[in-house]
């Protein structure tokens, strides 16, 4: 029988969830299905599956065995009933909105998104006759006063990429329910380990597989997850149609891979960002320091009652602004200068100018992501490596101020 004891640990689920051996001639971890299509014993039988008259695998455009695995893996740990996987986290985003939205329609965001989200959002559904809004989550009331019988979807991350403003999931998901609205938590920072968002009420949960569930910086993936009726219907008709942006199964391995360490993955970053933060935070060269465990942390109470620990992000502005910290940023010698997140690398970059470029500068200032923002993935290396580069960095930073 596949592992799947929904009243095993965390851990254990992210490591057998979904899996038996004895159905692969007890193979410990589960067989690549590198295969495009699927045979039929007979005609029969294929026009049986199209139907869904029978269950069983047709395509791997539609399903594949090892991503099964990966999907109901995720669903576990997320406390949803479905998975699905996608080829990357935009291929989740925009298989599940262009499933759930019509001309017409609306949908509300938080103010802060990913840059690509936003510029999905904008530059791609607005063209296609759907309406975007925009309201500060961070008040449930605004949200309460913007919604209406239009509205199909309400649309948050928390924190949220890149200056790590809290949403709380509960309240925002009781006021889209009242309306009918599906509830949709960007669960790529917090990840599973940390926040779940579906116990709390939200209806999916997206992910970029990329970062902490693959966790190693070598594959682009997405995964969602939510009510069984709703995966489906995103599956057979969002990513089978629309997108066709499917998982690659050798992509599924990595992840679940990946899967195995999350929770002891996501301790260290925890650790080691508490550390960071609390560094940068004395620092005479640093202006601010977003970082939900900080006692200076605006959202701090949420914090406490919403996450598990506060993740390994953190966003902080230099004294001196942009300049100040691109110069910071190219003084740094152990610590990467890349996009993307959740590796076992240190990465550090600049909203502004990389991942939120997609926002115009009157938007970005619309939309809270300051010119001066920096943005660290505090990774897996020994802490003190890591703050001994920040510090040199800064130090540098300040004598060529001074
Ligand atoms: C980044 N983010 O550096 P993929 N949702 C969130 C994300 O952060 C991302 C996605 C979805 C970054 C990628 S920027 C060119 C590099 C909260 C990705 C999209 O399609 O797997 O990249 O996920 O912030």
């Amino acid at each position: 029988m596949p592992h799947s004891n929904r009243n095993s640990g965390f851990a254990t689920r992210a490591i057998h969830h979904g899996y038996d051996s004895s159905a692969e001639q007890g193979a410990l971890i589960p067989p690549l299905h590198l295969t495009s299509t699927f045979t039929f014993t007979s005609a029969e039988q294929g026009g049986a599956r199209f139907a869904g008259d029978e269950d069983g695998h047709i395509y791997s455009r539609i399903s594949n065995p090892t991503l099964m695995i990966l999907e109901q893996r995720l669903a576990s740990l997320e406390g949803a009933e479905s998975g699905l996987a996608t080829a990357s986290g935009m291929g989740a985003i925009t298989a599940l909105l262009w499933s759930l939205l019509s001309p017409g329609d609306e949908i509300i965001a938080d103010m802060t998104l990913y840059g690509c989200t936003f510029e999905f959002m904008h530059a791609g559904l607005k063209r296609f006759g759907i309406n975007i809004k925009h309201v500060d989550m961070t008040m449930p009331d605004q949200l309460a006063a913007a919604i209406s019988e239009r509205t199909k979807v309400v649309y948050f991350e928390t924190p949220a990429n890149p200056n790590m403003r809290l949403i709380d999931i509960a309240a925002i998901a009781a006021i889209a329910r009242q309306y009918h609205a599906t509830s949709i938590v960007d669960n790529t920072y917090a990840t599973p380990a940390l926040t779940r968002p579906i116990e709390l009420g939200a209806d999916v949960v997206v992910h970029s597989a990329t970062k902490y569930l693959g966790g190693h910086g070598d594959l682009i993936g997405g995964l969602l997850a939510g009510s069984t009726e709703l995966v489906d219907h995103v599956r057979m008709h969002g990513l089978k149609d629309m997108t066709g942006a499917v998982m690659s199964p050798f992509t599924a391995h990595l992840i679940m891979r990946g899967l195995k360490t999350l929770e002891l993955r996501m301790q260290r970053h925890c650790q080691s960002a508490m550390l960071v933060a609390s560094m940068l935070e004395n620092h005479a060269a640093v202006d601010k320091v977003f970082y939900p465990g900080l006692a200076s942390f605006p959202q701090q109470h949420l914090a406490r009652a919403q996450m598990a620990d506060f993740g390994g992000m953190i966003a902080f502005e230099l004294h001196g602004g942009m300049d100040a910290g691109i110069r910071f940023m190219n003084s740094l010698q152990l610590i990467q200068r890349a996009v993307s997140l959740g590796d076992a690398e240190t990465l550090i970059q600049h909203p502004a100018s990389m991942t939120h470029s997609t926002y115009t500068a009157e938007e970005r200032s619309a939309h809270g992501i300051s010119d001066g923002l920096i943005r660290l993935s505090v990774g897996l290396e020994t802490v003190a490596d890591i703050l001994e580069d920040l510090n040199q960095a800064l130090h540098q930073q300040r004598n060529k101020a001074a």
